[in-house]
């Protein structure tokens, strides 16, 4: 923080998104003047989307709610900390005592990620809840990615990124990163990173059914039938090793099924994939073979390859072909970052791999992954009667009745609920529902160091942000969820947090201790202790994090390494280095080594060949679309972002316009398997024939919701028409994109 007279100047990190740009906040008292990129911030230089600069908006917002409500009747009541607690520990105590553990259901939302709160708290929450209905967005997101890896390195944590800014060659699928500002890959000025590849004589290529903003700036864009990218990528792989193009470098030196490869994926050739991924053999032989020709290539695929019925087998095919290529873990290609907060680990590699389906949840048989349910599944355990029915609801920074697959079915499926706590700052589609609404508070009340997308940057950074403004009322998020964590233990809501706060820094302390090569091996846990007791609690387990992390001064052995005061020293972040290789060492199979073909992909490449087999009908399919002045469901109630025309339009090719009798602007009535709606129509040719799109997270004009600004312009929500009945079956990931729809005038 810089004072200059009446005004100062704090720099944070935005938390909106994961491209963690650093911010620029000019104050006068506590008052937000203006809100602009830090030039001088190591990884973002000075970039920022509209987003960056609405904090003052969210910080300042009516409708954010201030203090706890309690629903009383058609009303809302504001409460104390105390009463909202009891209410809580009533409220669930009550299901539990009649109907078990498994019948209140957690559901955690995206922001949950994107601040320090969720990454240490949510934790002992879970555990103390001792649910099996646990599920989260990562099923409507991620979780093929999490299920590849897991597979291909035993860690469904360790995910390559892109070295974008040193590749030769970037291949990008179902990304959108001119909306999005990237995603699995956090890269602040993600644009202008592309851009720096063509300028330095690399190609671009993006495979997305829409020309988008991205696509449009590629050097190819390759306009694919949606749900198709698997078969897409396994031709090129197929390609590749049948051509002889093949050489997986160093990483093939640590890897195990190589030679199985091309009888697995032999009956994917260009000519087999053609009809399905709608594109011409010629062309996907072209492709595979200038990736495999460029110095360097990488593979990177996002939410268009991994909210499809073969996501996980999409995931891996991205990595596969960076393997395959000698692009896995090599400079140029894909890398695994290493963050400073980061456990050490041993060099060899090695560890209790990764498993999944240690039960399967109750009413559809689906495998349990990383300890969660499929979201898409919750109404299923809501509705069904039995042993173990859902009957209470947890939701932490999550809107699934906008976000989740048959929507509508879900918002009655919680209607119906004996109880639901939310934790969220909004009274919005979902949390209208709750009996308790428990509000964190303002990103710029908070101290921020980004937990979860340092592990995903395409270069090393470590920046620290301490609160820019205090609120002296406000109940931290770390607490809300400590204390929720004490009643579900049966501490009581009137149980000190602090209880949570020391459990989590002992145990990570033991932790941290006992590792591999740990630098604090041999010291004296109540030293360590009193070295960091000063911090608040979410800092003091950042500062052991950090001092006993890859990078860190262990507590003193290495006086120029890493600890928070290092970070508070420099608010604009310290640059820890480009990405290196960190094969074997990151390796957790059992066998200490890569395995391309673990035996669930290769049993699902059964299903995938079986997918060509059956024809290609003509129906449309709806997928979806990001903006970049929206962000999922919640920053609809920022006026200055959601002004302007319309963004929640069905975009419609002029050839199935004309043929469905549709007019740019007039109104088109979609229907699917499971739900209708009615939304205006936009006329672009920059979608493909047979593909309409519409983005999700909107459909504010429900009753009960209390965002004014939201409510004046509501859009529908794209998820009444999305289907929870058909799932990628790895990972229980919902199917988003290649939805089939009938399309007419309204
Ligand atoms: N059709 C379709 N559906 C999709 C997608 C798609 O591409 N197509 N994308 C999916 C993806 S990738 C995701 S991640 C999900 C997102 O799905 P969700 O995470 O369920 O939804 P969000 O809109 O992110 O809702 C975030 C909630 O958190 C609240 N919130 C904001 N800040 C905080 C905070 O600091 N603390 C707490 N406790 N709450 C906070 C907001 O008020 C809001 O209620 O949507 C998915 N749904
Ligand atoms: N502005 C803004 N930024 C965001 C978000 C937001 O809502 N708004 N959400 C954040 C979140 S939670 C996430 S997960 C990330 C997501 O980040 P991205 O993955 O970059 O998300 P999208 O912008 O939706 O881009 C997905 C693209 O996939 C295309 N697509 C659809 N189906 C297919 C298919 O079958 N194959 C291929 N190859 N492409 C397909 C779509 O046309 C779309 O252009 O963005 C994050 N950033
Ligand atoms: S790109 Fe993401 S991190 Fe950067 S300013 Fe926009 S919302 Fe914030
Ligand atoms: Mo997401």
């Amino acid at each position: 923080m810089t004072d200059m007279g009446h005004q100062r100047v704090a720099y944070r990190t935005c938390p909106l998104c994961e491209a963690t740009c650093g911010l620029e906040i000019t104050l006068e008292g506590d008052t937000i003047r203006r809100i602009r990129g830090d030039r001088d911030d190591v990884f973002s230089h000075g970039f920022i989307c509209p987003k960056g600069s609405t904090l003052k908006q969210l910080h300042e917002d009516p409708d954010w709610l201030r203090a706890p409500v309690v629903k009383d009747g058609d009303d809302w009541r504001e409460v104390t900390w105390d009463e909202a607690f009891a209410a809580v520990e009533e409220g669930l105590s009550r299901v539990w005592d009649a109907h078990g553990r498994n019948a209140v259901a957690l559901y955690l939302g995206n922001p949950s990620v994107h601040h320090m709160s969720g990454a240490l708290y949510l934790r002992p929450l879970i555990q103390s809840l001792g649910t099996r209905n646990l599920c989260s967005a990562s099923t409507v997101d991620q979780m093929p990615k999490h299920v590849s890896s897991g597979l291909l390195f035993g860690d469904p944590g360790a995910m390559p990124v892109p070295d974008l800014d040193r590749t030769d060659f970037l291949l990008m699928l179902g990304a959108n990163p001119w909306e999005s500002n990237g995603s699995l890959c956090t890269a602040p000025d993600f644009p202008g990173r592309v851009k720096a590849i063509q300028a330095r004589g690399g190609r671009v290529v993006v495979v997305d059914p829409r020309r988008t903003r991205t696509a449009a700036a590629a050097d190819e864009h390759v306009a694919i039938r949606p749900g198709a990218d698997a078969h897409l990528l396994l031709a090129m792989i197929q390609v590749v090793l049948a051509e002889g193009l093949a050489d997986a470098g160093p990483a093939g030196e640590h890897t195990d099924g190589l030679d199985e490869l091309p009888e697995a994926v032999a009956a994917f050739t260009p000519e087999t994939v053609a009809e399905i991924t709608g594109l011409a053999a010629e062309d996907i032989a072209r492709l595979a073979r200038e990736f495999a020709a460029a110095p360097t290539a990488v593979a990177y695929g996002r939410i268009g390859t991994h909210t499809v019925s073969f996501g996980t087998l999409a995931s891996w095919a991205v990595d596969a072909l960076n393997l395959v290529t000698g692009n896995l873990d090599r400079p140029g290609g894909a890398m695994f970052p290493l963050a400073a907060h980061s456990r050490r680990r041993s060099p060899e590699g090695g560890g209790r791999g990764f498993t999944t389906g240690r039960w399967m949840s109750r009413v559809r048989d689906f495998p349990e992954v990383r300890g969660e349910i499929p979201v898409a599944s919750l109404a299923d355990e809501i509705e069904s009667p039995g042993e173990d029915q859902v009957r209470a609801l947890v939701t932490v920074a999550g809107n699934p009745v906008l976000s989740t697959p048959d929507g509508g079915r879900l918002d009655a499926a919680i209607a119906d609920l004996d109880f639901h706590v939310a934790v969220d700052p909004y009274i919005n589609e979902t949390s209208r529902h709750a009996d308790v609404i428990l509000p964190p508070p303002s990103a710029l009340t908070r101290g921020h160091y980004d937990l979860a997308f340092y592990g995903l940057a395409v270069h090393n950074v470590a920046n620290y942000s301490p609160p820019v403004l205090a609120d002296d009322d406000a109940v931290g998020e770390h607490e809300i969820l400590a204390r929720l964590a004490l009643i579900a233990s049966g501490q009581g809501a009137t149980a000190d947090p602090a209880i949570v706060d020391d459990l989590l820094f002992d145990g990570l302390l033991t932790s941290l201790q006992t590792a591999p090569d740990s630098p604090i091996a041999d010291r004296d846990p109540a030293e360590i202790r009193e070295a960091v007791a000063h911090h608040p609690p979410e800092e003091r387990l950042l500062d052991l994090m950090l001092r006993a992390g890859p990078y860190g001064d262990g507590f003193g052995t290495d006086p120029d390494g890493l600890s928070l005061a290092k970070l508070e020293a420099n608010p604009h972040g310290i640059d820890l280095g480009a990405l290196e290789p960190r094969l074997p060492g990151l390796l957790k199979t059992t066998s200490g080594r890569v395995e391309v073909l673990a035996e669930p992909l290769r049993a699902d490449l059964g299903r995938l060949a079986a997918s060509l087999e059956a024809p290609v009908n003509g129906t449309m399919v709806l997928i979806g679309r990001r903006h970049v002045r929206s962000n999922n469901s919640w920053m609809h109630n920022v006026d200055v972002l959601v002004k302007g025309k319309d963004r929640c339009t069905l975009q419609i090719h002029p050839e199935d316009a004309d043929r469905l009798g549709l007019t740019d602007g007039g109104r088109a009535r979609v229907s699917s398997r499971v739900g209708r709606l009615n939304a205006p129509v936009e006329v672009t040719d920059s979608i493909r024939p047979g593909v309409v799109s519409l983005p999700h997270g909107w459909g504010h004009d429900l009753p009960g919701v209390q965002m004014a600004v939201a409510g004046k312009r509501p859009g529908v929500n794209v998820n009444l028409l999305t289907d929870g009945a058909e799932l990628d079956p790895l990972s229980g990931n919902a199917v988003l994109n290649g939805v089939p729809v009938e399309v007419s005038p309204a």
